[in-house]
């Protein structure tokens, strides 16, 4: 079983690891980026979930692709995108970028890697910021490249991350701070590693830089792993949900800002920093947002799969929409992400969670990270 229902072509891109993933009986993939990602593994996503906090998982995150950004006005472009303050980023230091347009609209969440000081990547989240860069580029004269290179990122989370990449590219990578990068030695050639990942289990994000390398790079990884119970694996829904990561495109889109998506206290607003959006989130922000990312937890057994979003209610009233949604077998209760209008955004508001089996399920807001 290879392609788990996807009519395959060239526009769905392969990664440099999908040949081993299909042989660890992957169960499904979605497309991120016009790439591949893994689904799932094991026979449900609570065993993944289990085994993610316990033990330490290999992932094919090779669809958070990298915007590559070079030359004298790289950090001017990368600056004009976002409403965070990267002045202050040293040279070895990832950071995690709300990117708007003009109208102050979330085009990406990313996280910035900082290469040098003319150098950058954009770790993207699934929109094409590539075009989007190209074009502001090209529209202000700025002398940067912007490029998509050939990184495939490989990821090691779970509790034992740093055992293992301890034992496979040596101890000085427990030295590696989060949201900080440095490099290893693989087979004679420099990768990047980063702490960090899409888990709130920790770990590392090896950014491969040659695609021929990617099975050898999975191989020699998966063997060291024997020792620590490694597992192929992937993004966990329970475990992003619970531990409060967003998702682009299913918690927020273009229609949304980054203080609804609680990312306020990343942007300067103060007009220190000059970015794309800078009027419009000022506007935004005078007059007050009027919803806000929360947790919701809630009540009826294990619901079906939240494909579409499912209407947050009070009374008659909407007051949400969830849009990622999970049982938690850990907090025994369904666990889910949703806008929530002001009106009704304090944690403890008493909801009902209409999901797509028709059921209308009871429950509560709550802030995020769920406990
Ligand atoms: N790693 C890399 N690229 C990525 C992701 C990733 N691109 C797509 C997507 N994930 C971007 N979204 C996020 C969301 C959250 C985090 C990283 C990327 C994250 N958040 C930390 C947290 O919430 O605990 C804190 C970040 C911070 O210190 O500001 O790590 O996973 N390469």
């Amino acid at each position: 079983m290879s392609s788990s229902g996807l009519n395959m072509s060239r526009r769905i891109r392969r990664t440099p690891y999908t040949d081993r993933v299909e042989q660890h009986g992957v169960r499904g993939f979605s497309v991120v980026n016009h790439m591949l990602l893994p689904k799932a593994f094991q026979p449900t996503v609570e065993q993944d979930y289990w085994h993610l906090r316990e033990h330490v998982q290999l992932w094919d995150v090779s669809c958070q692709r990298q915007v590559q950004i070079t030359g004298p006005d790289a950090a001017r472009l990368v600056q004009w995108m976002t409403p965070r303050n990267i002045s202050r980023a040293r040279v070895g230091q990832c950071m995690y970028v709300p990117l708007v347009d003009d109208k102050g609209g979330m085009v990406n969440d990313p996280v910035l890697l900082k290469l040098a000081d003319d150098r950058f990547w954009l770790s993207i989240a699934d929109s094409d910021v590539l075009l989007l860069a190209k074009g502001l580029a090209l529209g202000a004269k700025l002398d940067v490249t912007v490029v998509e290179p050939d990184i495939s990122i490989l990821a090691v989370q779970g509790p034992k991350a740093e055992d293992l990449m301890a034992r496979v590219f040596g101890e000085a990578v427990r030295s590696i701070r989060f949201f900080n990068f440095d490099y290893v030695d693989f087979k004679g050639t420099r990768q990047l590693v980063q702490r960090g990942g899409y888990s709130k289990q920790g770990g590392f994000e090896i950014y491969l830089n040659d695609s021929r390398m990617g099975s050898a790079l999975w191989d020699l990884v998966w063997e060291a792993g024997q020792a620590f119970n490694i597992t192929p694996g992937c993004p966990n829904l329970i475990e992003r949900i619970e531990g409060g990561l967003l998702s682009y495109g299913n918690e927020f889109t273009l229609e949304n800002n980054p203080l609804e998506c609680g990312m306020g206290k990343l942007c300067t607003l103060d007009g220190t920093v000059d970015f794309l959006g800078l009027k419009a989130l000022q506007r935004i922000a005078e007059q007050g947002h009027q919803r806000e990312i929360r947790g919701v937890m809630f009540d009826g057994g294990p619901g079906p799969a939240c494909g579409k979003p499912w209407p947050v209610k009070v009374g008659a009233e909407q007051v949400g929409q969830i849009t990622s949604a999970m049982w938690s077998p850990r907090l025994k209760r369904n666990v889910g992400l949703s806008m929530i209008a002001r009106s009704h955004w304090v944690p403890g508001q008493a909801v009902s969670v209409h999901c797509a089996d028709g059921v209308i399920r009871p429950g509560e807001v709550c802030a995020l990270p769920f406990a």
